[in-house]
């Protein structure tokens, strides 16, 4: 038994709609060969966006990748060492900022990271120029110092001089004139902490389009609070949706009313944690869960959902669904899919698949929808309590 192909192509193309409608989030990387760009790019958005081929060339050295399922995309520089002079370079970077600029926002440069390696123990006039010189275009620049040695804590002084010194020569650089100091990779000789990347998370957040903001916080992988955020803003203009259509009470019968509210919210869920699975694979598992009740049809499933898994099914009185039924269980399903969608991230792409295709992915759904439900009153407290976006 499968679900009904209306649903699942409606899932899907919701999906692909809030996907759409988040964008991509690009940033330009810029240093020396070996500076840790590509590492920090993994630390921070996981493993798969490494641009380690198929890039597209857009400058000479310059090579553009967007990650095919989630909203990043990479422009990596290579050059440095070219033998070009930095003059060159920056006017091929200023000139390709220049021209994106006037196309839709999810083809332009949203910041720049100028990645420098702490163990260079300098920082030359030139990347001074260099760096002033691309802030000047208007988008945000970011120094990273990155490998930085960390241990229990401490910086090594090394770093710290670095740091310095290139804040004192206060560069238009943004949030503020200091660099961001961090540690992308464990290495348990050297510096075995990761350090600062969440500082390079809210500083690049702070600094970039608003309009992007939301595509930077489903791609990256190291701070959930950001993508449950934005999931609880969805439930709760769902739940408020669902209330709406069950304002004069609904018959349980006619159940699927609800169905579009609740689908168009799984979709912007999954979209705003930047589950990187293929819809078509989602929507198999999202069928498997409505399947695991029993009922063939979406409006059954849902009268299924209210009676069977909703304790006490008196709250349904007389068979017809309340705005208040209506809201709850919205909200509980809006929870527990939030629940898979939060294994989802912390999965590479074959235990993802192997996980949606379990019955794993039904437990996790349903053990996380009692729990919602029964916690319905506290997590409606959560939602009104939370900030607009
Ligand atoms: N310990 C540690 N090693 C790093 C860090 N960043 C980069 N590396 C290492 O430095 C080398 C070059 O890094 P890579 O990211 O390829 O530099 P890129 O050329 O700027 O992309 C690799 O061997 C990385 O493992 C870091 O933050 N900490
Ligand atoms: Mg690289």
């Amino acid at each position: 038994m499968a679900l009904d192909p209306k649903w699942a192509e409606e899932f899907q193309r919701r999906f692909d709609e809030e996907r759409h409608k988040i964008g991509r989030f690009n940033v330009l990387l810029c240093g020396k060969t070996g500076a840790g760009k590509s590492t920090l790019i993994n630390a921070i958005f996981g493993a798969d966006v490494a641009p380690t081929g198929n890039g597209v060339p857009v400058t000479l050295a310059t090579e553009y990748f967007a990650h095919p399922r989630l909203p990043i995309g990479v422009f990596d520089t290579q050059g440095f060492e070219t033998g070009e002079s930095g003059d060159r370079i920056l006017a091929r970077l200023e000139a390709e900022i220049a021209t994106r600029r006037s196309q839709p926002i999810s083809e332009q440069v949203h910041v720049v990271w100028y990645v420098v390696r702490s163990g260079d123990r300098r920082f030359e006039d030139s990347q001074a120029r260099f760096v002033a010189g691309l802030a000047s275009t208007g988008v945000p620049v970011i120094v990273v110092l990155s490998q930085v040695a960390v241990r229990d804590g401490h910086i090594h002084p090394d770093a710290l001089e670095l740091a310095a010194a290139i804040a004192s020569r206060g560069l238009p650089t943004r949030p503020a004139s200091a660099p961001i100091l961090t540690n992308a990779r464990v290495d348990p000789w050297v510096t075995p902490e990761l350090f600062g990347l969440h500082d390079l998370l809210d500083a690049t957040a702070e600094v970039i389009p608003a309009s992007v903001r939301a595509a930077l916080e489903a791609a990256q992988r190291i701070d959930l609070q950001r993508k449950r955020r934005r999931a609880r803003l969805t439930i709760r203009t769902a739940t408020t949706a669902a209330a709406g259509t069950c304002a004069v009470p609904l018959p349980i019968a006619d159940a699927a009313a609800l169905f579009p509210v609740q689908m168009g919210m799984l979709a912007a869920i999954s979209a705003a944690y930047g589950v990187p699975t293929p819809s078509s694979r989602l929507v198999q598992a999202f069928g498997g869960i409505m399947m695991a009740t029993g009922a063939s049809t979406v409006g059954r499933y849902l009268a299924g959902t209210i009676v069977g898994l909703v304790p006490g099914a008196g709250t349904v009185t007389g068979y017809v669904i309340k705005a208040s039924v209506a809201s709850s269980v919205t909200l509980a399903m809006g929870y527990a899919w939030m629940a898979v969608n939060e294994r989802l991230v912390g999965m590479n792409a074959d235990e993802a698949e192997a996980f949606l295709a379990s019955d794993g992915v039904k437990d996790a759904f349903l053990e996380a929808f009692r729990g919602a439900w029964s916690e319905r009153k506290r997590l409606r407290k959560e939602l009104d309590q939370d900030p607009p976006a």
